[in-house]
């Protein structure tokens, strides 16, 4: 198939997920056009069968707000006249979703298309509700051809919150689970913690849904009875506000701020318990890759988290904002040896089992050519 893809290209799940996908069809033998203002950050080297295609924009002094959906709409036509793109494969509903079915219509009797949107999180549960998004996103729902979510909660929340009643397909994210192994010889961890000092572990990218002050102030708890070490991972609005609560709870010399990273993995395999106490988390793709690194999750009980992480099992789970019961868990986790290996292994066995990419990607094929069949 010829496939075209579009996506965020910075930092964010689903552009992880949009750009592994597309790699994962190229080794597969699809031809993959990646359409976008800005290199997908995990493209980073040559693939064969992958293409990328940059958005330009122009600086026109008329145009007070660049006008991106619309040089986006323009560049799938262009993309998919020229390389006959059999379909078009959207990531985030706003404005991707929209400026597909706009090139649709403007290919329709040329070079007719299909589009599919995968829909990501607060594309649906947040932003996607503003007074101002809605209609958009409710009638780019609709006019797509098909569309999946990422877990079941995002589904029954997409039927709901927009009244729609067209069939949407759950297909979960993915990690490739080789890459993301366990690995007991990290040499990182040596430079992070003293002998027998634990390490709790967050990624995101500190905004407000992450709720990483919650994760601070767990640590804050977990520290007073476990000689321990928090690394805080990513970047965003909410990183200085956090680096001030640090301050304030005198944390500095145990709370390592490493800012946007590449080597995960290692970080990860640092590590012994992740922390997800999220406002809103449809999936949780950051602690799917932690989970296939065998870190058992504490996390709250929102969207798709309990779907992904399985309560008492791979980790726990706890009302928003239940600090103390949060606190309480990772206590357990980390004096409970026997309970750690146990979930250690439950969360690499569910990652490799259910979310392995090997398990996941056949199921895009599968939906594709249901949908270039319909
Ligand atoms: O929806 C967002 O806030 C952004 C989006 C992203 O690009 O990272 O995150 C969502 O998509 C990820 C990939 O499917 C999921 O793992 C995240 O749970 C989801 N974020 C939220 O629902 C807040």
């Amino acid at each position: 198939m010829k496939i075209g893809i579009t996506c965020y290209p910075t930092y964010g799940g689903s552009g992880v997920i949009a750009t592994e996908l597309g790699k994962e069809l190229a080794l597969r033998g699809h031809q993959v056009h990646f359409i976008s203002y800005a290199l997908p950050f995990r493209l980073n080297n040559f693939i064969e069968n992958v293409v990328f295609h940059e958005v330009e924009m122009s600086n026109y002094p008329v145009f007070e707000f660049p006008l991106y959906s619309l040089a986006l709409a323009s560049k799938m036509v262009e993309v998919a006249e020229y390389e006959k793109l059999d379909l078009l494969h959207v990531h985030y509903a706003i404005p991707h979703a929209s400026s597909a079915f706009l090139a649709k219509e403007m290919l329709k009797g040329k070079n007719d298309i299909k589009i599919i949107t995968t829909l990501h999180g607060t594309d649906i549960t947040l932003v996607g509700l503003e007074p101002s998004f809605l209609p958009l996103v409710k009638f780019s729902i609709e006019k797509s051809d098909g569309v999946t979510a990422v877990s079941r909660f995002l589904k029954e929340k997409t039927l709901t919150n927009y009244d729609i009643e067209k069939d949407i397909q759950v297909i979960p994210n993915f990690v490739d689970t080789q890459l993301f192994t366990p690995n007991h010889d990290c040499s990182f961890r040596k430079n992070i913690a003293g002998k027998g000092e634990k390490i709790l572990v967050h990624t995101s990218n500190f905004r407000q849904v992450k709720r990483v002050p919650d994760t601070i102030k767990i640590f804050e708890q977990v520290q007073k009875e476990i000689p321990s070490k928090l690394l805080l991972v990513g970047d965003g609005p909410e990183r200085s506000e956090c680096e001030r609560l640090v301050r304030q709870l005198d944390l500095i010399d145990k709370v390592k701020f490493l800012g946007k990273q590449d080597g995960l993995v290692e970080i990860l395999n640092a590590s012994d318990v992740f922390l997800i106490p999220s406002q809103s988390e449809s999936f949780g793709l950051a602690a799917l890759e932690a989970m296939a690194c065998g870190i058992p999750v504490v996390s709250s009980s929102v969207g798709g988290l309990p779907e992904l992480v399985g309560h008492n099992e791979c980790g726990f789970i706890a009302e928003i904002g239940d600090i103390e019961r949060m606190t309480k868990y990772v206590i357990e986790l980390l004096t409970n040896e026997k309970k750690y290996r146990i979930f250690s292994q439950n969360a690499r066995e569910r990652a490799v089992k259910k979310f392995d990419k090997n398990k996941v990607v056949p199921n895009y094929e599968d939906y594709y050519q249901k949908i270039l069949d319909s």
